[in-house]
């Protein structure tokens, strides 16, 4: 190839994703791990943690409202939400949309990913100053565990891959201690890798642990994502004594927030799961 190109390799899954950069903007060795980010040539400024691309500004909107929107309509009436992870805002941008949101912590483990974002991402921090939202930086297994019982109407898991520091974030004992905290007719929301990919392995383990947690509704929404893994991405809902399934179509079709990707037609159709996916789960 010519030029200077950025790759991630799935080695496992025998495929990469390219972009071409025109140059460095960032690399730094936080406390936890290896950030960069990169100008590219076509879909504006790229992040990375360990490698994996976490965000561009081309695409990240696909990611950032199907990690929130179709959460917090599924929920009757969310008015406390948590973000576990999600240091860049994209999520908490989206989550501050919902008007009857009164408040919205995200609890990052490592600020460099949020200072980053405030330097490089401007449009993703463009909410950060939202009397509602709070903006914690330390260990999100650990404020789980001291925030009181049946608290929180929507929690959101904004991680990066089940490896490494975020892989107790997929672990039966986490998403039990979630279901902990939540109100009866909450729910939550994990980002939950590739369709293409993850179906039978990830996609499949996370949910059979939520019904372990207690958790007494699941769904797998797929969507499309072209920088991760096979271009497919998707997030897994989990509820409370509600039915991630069905939602508030008619607020859902009412909402003015601007948004790029979702609808209420396309929230509809990402809880259709493909034939190949319900044979494998
Ligand atoms: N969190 C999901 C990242 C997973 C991507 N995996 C990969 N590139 N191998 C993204 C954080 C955006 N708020």
């Amino acid at each position: 190839l010519d030029g200077s190109w950025f790759t991630e390799i799935f080695d496992r899954h025998g495929s990469a994703f390219s972009l071409k950069v025109s140059h460095k903007l960032h690399d730094e060795q936080t406390p936890y791990q290896h950030l960069e980010v990169y100008a590219t040539e076509t879909y504006g400024n790229l992040m990375v943690l360990d490698g994996c691309v976490m965000l561009t500004d081309r695409d990240n909107f696909l990611y950032h409202e199907m990690m929130s929107h179709p959460a917090l309509f599924a929920h009757a009436d969310p008015k406390r939400v948590v973000i576990i992870g999600g240091g860049d805002c994209g999520t908490l941008r989206e989550v501050l949309k919902h008007p009857g949101v009164e408040k919205v912590t995200q609890i990052d483990i490592d600020p460099a990913v949020t200072r980053a974002s405030e330097q490089f991402f401007p449009a993703l921090v463009e909410s950060n100053d939202d009397p509602r939202a709070e903006l914690l930086f330390e260990d999100g297994v650990k404020w789980v565990d001291n925030c009181p019982d049946e608290s929180i109407d929507v929690l959101i898991v904004d991680s990066t891959d089940p490896v490494g520091p975020a892989e107790g974030l997929f672990k039966t004992d986490f998403l039990k201690r979630c279901h902990r905290i939540l109100k009866q007719g909450g729910l939550m929301v994990q980002q939950s890798e590739s369709p293409l990919y993850h179906t039978d392995s990830i996609i499949k383990d996370l949910r059979n642990d939520m019904g372990e947690a207690g958790f007494d509704s699941v769904a797998t929404l797929p969507f499309p994502q072209p920088v991760y893994p096979s271009g497919w991405w998707s997030c897994t809902l989990a509820g409370k004594g509600c039915d991630v399934k069905s939602f508030r179509e008619e607020d859902a079709a009412a909402a003015t927030f601007a948004r790029d990707f979702y609808t209420v037609e396309g929230h509809r159709a990402a809880l259709v799961l493909p034939p190949f996916m319900q044979r494998l789960l």
